[in-house]
């Protein structure tokens, strides 16, 4: 059984234990996250093209946030793609130095499919993080498919970071990313064109609030992170509770989940292969039969 007292006290060999259960789903992992307590503590999403620098600047920000004091827990998901296992070898050289950090925590998941789309467990392994004494909780996805959609719906705070490429067209940024950004960092600023993408982006409608903050930021050279985390810190005041309506949402998911559990695929595909010979096949008589 996962010690709840434990993860509070931040262990971090307890923390991966129950992290582990709960993407196995194994044991009562279920029991053990009916005893979270509740908590108000918020998420902060990095999303964005990949390469756009979101490891580099998380990177930069975990060393803001340590010069501060603070605990901070990263989660990196991944797409299992293996186009991207540079990358996902890129970000644990990158972030090996906090390794021996007692107040750092990173942990590295697969995405759930090649599209992207979060972590199937996401949502309960932040929970988990949320009961540990982080003062930040960071989540980076690359923003490909449904995972920006996604970790909007996850993240208190959305951070989109966008590079300026010469002769980007602004208005090709897809619109989507408009709705979600809480914060654009405008990363890479030492490239030419910053300035002017920068210009065009704030001519960009936002997100209804009308309080996207854009931030320029060069990560490989820390420039820009404390301004950046002033502005997460201003967004989390202004966001405060903004996620209540988003329970439902998560409620539904992890619902799904559950009833989905016992459904395996391959066992669907060989029974359907069956029934298809019989005469008459109705696929829903074969569903209402079989599940
Ligand atoms: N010139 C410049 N290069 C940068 C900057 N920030 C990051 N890079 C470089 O951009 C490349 C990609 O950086 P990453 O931090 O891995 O980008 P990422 O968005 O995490 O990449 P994925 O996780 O693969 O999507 C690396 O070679 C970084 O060194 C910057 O501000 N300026
Ligand atoms: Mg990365």
């Amino acid at each position: 059984m996962i010690s709840l007292a434990d993860i509070q006290k931040g262990n971090p060999k307890s923390l991966a234990r129950a992290i582990s259960l709960i993407e196995n789903s194994t044991g009562d992992y279920l029991g053990f996250l009916a005893t979270l307590p509740p908590s108000s503590k918020k998420i902060i999403g990095i999303t964005g093209p990949p390469g756009a620098g979101k490891s580099t600047l998380t990177d930069a920000l975990i060393g803001q946030l340590r010069n501060e004091g603070k605990k901070i827990a990263v989660l990196c998901v991944d797409p299992s793609s293996p186009f991207s296992r540079g990358a996902l070898l890129g970000d644990r050289v990158r972030m090996n130095k906090w390794y021996n950090d007692p107040n750092v925590f990173i942990r590295s998941f697969a995405s759930r499919g090649s599209l992207g789309g979060l972590n199937a467990k996401m949502i309960e392994i932040s929970d988990v993080l949320k009961a540990a004494p982080f003062d930040y909780i960071i989540i980076e996805t690359i923003g490909v498919g449904q995972t920006e959609v996604e970790i909007a719906g996850l993240a208190d705070v959305t951070i989109v970071v966008l590079v300026p490429e010469a002769g980007d067209d602004i208005q090709a940024i897809k619109s989507g990313l408009m709705e979600i950004a809480d914060i654009f960092v405008v990363n890479k600023c030492d490239r030419t064109g910053a300035d002017q993408f920068v210009m065009n982006l704030q001519q960009m409608p936002m997100k209804g609030t009308n309080n996207t903050a854009i931030i320029k930021t060069i990560a490989t050279e820390n420039k820009g992170i404390e301004e950046l985390v002033s502005a997460i810190q201003e967004q989390l005041n202004i966001n405060g509770n903004k996620k209540t309506g988003l329970l439902a949402e998560r409620a539904y998911e992890l619902i799904m989940q559950q009833k989905m559990k016992h459904i395996d695929m391959q066992e669907l595909k060989t029974n359907i292969d069956a029934a298809v010979k019989e005469d008459g096949f109705n696929l829903y008589k074969f569903i209402k039969a079989y599940y």
